[in-house]
């Protein structure tokens, strides 16, 4: 997959692409990841990008002609565009599957006060990642870039993803690692126990319980099979 991000702030992916996983994901080609620089395409003599808006008011509005012809350098007919937005549809796990099987995505990461409305019926979705408003569309489009990458195939072993959090509508188990015994504090007997039947068993429960716990509004939409209202009774009753 191919993720190509315009932004007026190429700098500030320095540090992703250069780190970690996705630094390791990138060197294996699971992905790439390019960026193209808005203020490339001024053609302004000051290079600027933005300028007033019309009809008055606070701010900068980003200009139509640098960041359509910036789209348009990129833009093949497998792209797909997507626009960094406060005002986008709100971003989970499911949008980052769908996403992790499109061959090339777009990301136009917008600033200033916003972007002039003509842009908007060039992309394909308004993306937004949360109810709160950031400065830029950069730390958004690094959090989606994230999650679809570790996503890809050879980014990490898919037992990691099937078991973690969001992927089945629950949250994960708790893990624990060595020491056993942290000043007094100690791991679940059943995890030293090698039994695995018992493990797999222990750790549904608690995926359960977590969820119930943590994220009652995504136990409410989970449908509890017959056996894990059991499961959940049983583990309830001991605590
Ligand atoms: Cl995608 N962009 C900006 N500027 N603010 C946001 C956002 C995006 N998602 C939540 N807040």
């Amino acid at each position: 997959m191919r993720i190509t991000v315009l932004t007026l702030f190429p700098e500030m992916f320095n540090d992703f692409v250069s780190t970690s996983i996705i630094k390791r994901c990138l060197d294996k080609g699971v992905a790439s990841v390019d960026f193209v620089n808005i203020r490339d395409f001024s053609k302004d003599k000051h290079n600027h990008v933005d300028d007033t808006p019309f009809g008055g008011g606070a701010g900068m509005v980003m200009k139509c002609q640098p960041v359509l012809d910036a789209l348009e350098s990129v833009r093949s007919e497998n792209s797909y565009v997507i626009l960094m937005s406060p005002a986008g549809t709100k971003y989970n796990q499911q949008v980052a599957r769908r996403y992790a099987t499109i061959e090339h995505l777009i990301i136009i990461c917008g600033h200033y006060e916003g972007l002039d409305y003509r842009i908007y019926k060039h992309v394909d979705e308004l993306v937004s990642i949360g109810d709160y408003v950031l400065t830029g569309g950069e730390l958004a489009a690094m959090v989606i870039s994230d999650s679809i990458i570790r996503l890809l195939d050879g980014a990490i072993t898919s037992e990691s993803i099937s078991e973690e959090s969001h992927e089945n509508g629950l949250l994960e188990y708790p893990q624990y690692t060595k020491p056993a015994d942290y000043n007094g504090d100690k791991v679940p007997d059943v995890l030293l126990s090698g039994h695995h039947k018992n493990i797999k068993e222990w750790r549904h429960a608690q995926s359960l319980m977590q969820t119930k716990k943590y994220r009652p509004d995504m136990f409410e939409k989970y449908e509890l099979s017959k056996e894990e209202v059991k499961l959940l009774q049983k583990y309830e009753d001991n605590q």
